[in-house]
């Protein structure tokens, strides 16, 4: 669907959600309002030993008084009727961190090398996406694989946010304990 209505939005058909566990690097992001996530984004996806999913997730944010720093978050994620559709609360480790309750919806992967996420926060009276968020996450932090772009881009059209994404820059800030430099 094209129509640009979030309720008419295609999910992945027949999520396995113990597929997606595992590793996730961030390459594209489509920015909310008041983006938080920066770049060096990584999310851990884990299968708890009661089935459900959660997360961990990582990346560069500037909080405050242009404070540099690399954010732990947190997440559970609540299952719906549709496998592919959760609901998401997330935290960070540090109080001063962004908390929130959001969709989170898995629209395609193929498990091993890319996987195609939104999230809309705020749907206009007219059913399209006001305020929203999408991930493009590659199990690779180079990037998506030449075969794996053109199936991206047919999922960003049909999202109706093709050009609206930016690349996510992985330089190793997060993986450099507290120091500023990567
Ligand atoms: O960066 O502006 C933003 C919105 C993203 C907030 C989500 C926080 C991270 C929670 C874990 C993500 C797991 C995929």
């Amino acid at each position: 669907a094209q129509d640009c209505q979030v309720a008419n939005i295609n999910v992945m058909q027949n999520f396995d959600k113990t597929r997606y566990a595992g590793t996730w690097y961030a390459v594209g992001k489509k920015d909310p309002e008041g983006l938080f996530l920066l770049d060096n984004i990584v999310a851990q996806i884990n299968i708890e030993e009661d089935g459900k999913m959660t997360a961990t997730a990582q990346g560069r944010v500037i909080i405050l008084n242009n404070w540099e720093m690399c954010a732990h978050m947190f997440a559970t994620f609540e299952e719906t009727a549709d496998p592919a559709k959760f609901k998401m609360k997330y935290w960070g480790a540090a109080s001063y961190l962004q908390t929130g309750n959001d969709d989170h919806w898995v629209i395609d992967t193929d498990y091993d090398n890319y996987a195609v996420h939104y999230s809309c926060r705020l749907v206009d009276a007219d059913g399209t996406c006001l305020d929203g968020y999408s991930f493009i996450f590659s199990r690779h932090p180079t990037g998506l694989r030449p075969e794996d772009q053109l199936v991206v881009l047919q999922k960003k059209t049909d999202l109706c946010l093709l050009g609206k994404y930016r690349r996510v820059a992985h330089t190793g800030f997060c993986e450099s304990g507290t120091s500023l430099d990567p």
